[in-house]
């Protein structure tokens, strides 16, 4: 059974008008030192592309899709099909899922985890037949009615063994698959009101929760690269892992922050009041990058979008943050992203990942050729050359007083401050937008 009647999607370059083709991204095309597919790692969202149906809070899914009227674990097979026929056809190379994103739940929890066996042995195998590889796993601890209270962090002990029980479950998977980076993205792991919340408590069960995942992978021996995913609101007002900086402080503060790095979604950045770029950043300048879950939202709306990600200016400063911080590998980027509800057909799912994979090859194009000429590089080293030298050298270097700065300022008849011209860097940005678009 085929699912998606088309031909392998074949790079055709910037002028072609075939949409089923990459106008940017040419897997095995050098940027540097590496191929395009070494840089990006792109890798398919198994709930967004294979699971959801499109429906909203006000209406009932829209998705046409070939495996909608199979019963449950037929329906979990073909989506096995269909994914790895997909990523044959789009050339992706990885994929992320969530445990009930491949398997049905069971009445019991045994059960459910009997579904997982049957079809992880599925994967396994078209995984070892294709060489396609899972990017990451992770476990849904936020959409059954158990988790009404969160997970980890729910007032009911009952419930925080349950979602230990399915992430021992999802861990074993990940080792079984060779899972590069195991996530944990804290689905209700926040509050509603302080209330009625004891944020102490929950604060330090979902830190000694972590601990007890840790150290069950390393008994088991699964090595992959653990990640959090801040997200500050939605579902619930106040998420814990509201921004990296946040997470980093808790992850500082319960001694984690050797044994986790971050996954950063753009939409949630944009959601925490913060640019794609600032989260990259933060991340970077503390080694804590670790992969990328790659959508972007919409700016006149206030919740997850999870739109696919079609602006050049984000994903240019996406893969400057990215290449400086020498790749992303183990982790990739995911795209944690969906079609529309409008665009419901199943070759949209083919459509809206070229789109994404070429916005982000174009943005790898511009980050690669800006960091060539240093064109941040020596924007910043002027703006700062005061601190190369005299007293702000020893500034930086911690060698001054309070005293001696005083004195020096005594001597400083007028302050020299420099324009910034902030127009001027956006404006040369768009040059070198236009130039690699232009193949130039
Ligand atoms: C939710 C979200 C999740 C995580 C994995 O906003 O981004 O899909 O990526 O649980
Ligand atoms: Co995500």
């Amino acid at each position: 059974m085929t699912y998606f009647n088309i031909d392998k999607v074949n790079y055709e370059g910037p002028k072609s008008n075939n949409v089923f083709s990459f106008k940017y991204y040419n897997p095995e095309e050098k940027v540097g030192d590496k191929t395009m597919a070494e840089h990006l790692r792109f890798g398919v969202a198994y709930w967004h592309t294979f699971t959801a149906d499109l429906s909203d809070p006000f209406g009932v899914g829209t998705a046409e899709r070939d495996w909608d009227n199979l019963s449950d674990m037929d329906k979990a097979k073909a989506r096995v099909d269909a994914i790895f026929e997909f990523m044959e056809k789009t050339r992706i190379d990885y994929f992320c899922f969530h445990d009930i994103d491949i398997a049905p739940e069971g009445a019991t929890l045994k059960e459910s985890n009997e579904n997982l066996d049957i079809i992880v042995d599925l994967i396994k195998e078209k995984m070892d037949q294709t060489g396609k590889k899972l990017l990451w796993n992770t476990t849904n601890n936020f959409t059954h009615e158990r988790f009404v209270h969160g997970a980890a962090t729910s007032s009911n002990a009952e419930v925080f063994a349950y979602a230990a029980a399915k992430v021992k479950k999802s861990l074993e998977i990940a080792k079984k698959l060779g899972a590069e980076n195991f996530v944990f993205w804290g689905g209700r792991e926040g509050y509603e009101s302080l209330l009625n919340t004891d944020m102490k408590l929950e604060l330090d069960n979902l830190a000694n929760f972590l601990k007890l995942a840790k150290s069950y992978a390393e008994e088991i021996g699964y090595t992959g690269q653990f990640l959090i995913e801040p997200k500050p609101k939605e579902p619930t007002t106040h998420q814990y892992d509201t921004d990296v900086a946040t997470s980093h402080a808790f992850l500082q503060k319960y001694d984690l922050d050797k044994t986790f790095k971050f996954n950063i979604e753009a939409n949630h950045a944009t959601l925490a009041g913060h640019t794609f770029q600032h989260e990259l950043r933060y991340a970077r300048d503390n080694d804590l990058l670790g992969s990328v879950d790659a959508n972007q939202g919409h700016p006149l709306l206030g919740w997850d979008t999870d739109e696919f990600p079609t602006d050049v200016y984000d994903t240019t400063l996406a893969m400057y943050e990215i290449l400086k911080n020498g790749g992303l590998n183990p982790g990739g980027l995911n795209f944690d992203a969906k079609p529309r509800r409008t665009s419901f057909k199943q070759e949209d799912l083919i459509l809206t990942h070229i789109a994404g994979m070429d916005t982000f090859a174009l943005g790898l194009k511009v980050a690669h050729k800006m960091i060539e000429d240093n064109f941040f590089e020596n924007i910043v080293d002027e703006k700062y050359k005061s601190f190369a030298e005299g007293i702000g050298k020893k500034i930086v270097e911690g060698n001054t007083s309070f005293k001696e700065l005083e004195e020096y300022a005594f001597n400083i008849n007028e302050i020299d401050n420099t324009s910034d011209r902030l127009e001027v860097i956006k404006a040369q940005m768009n040059q070198y937008i236009l130039n690699i678009n232009n193949g130039d």
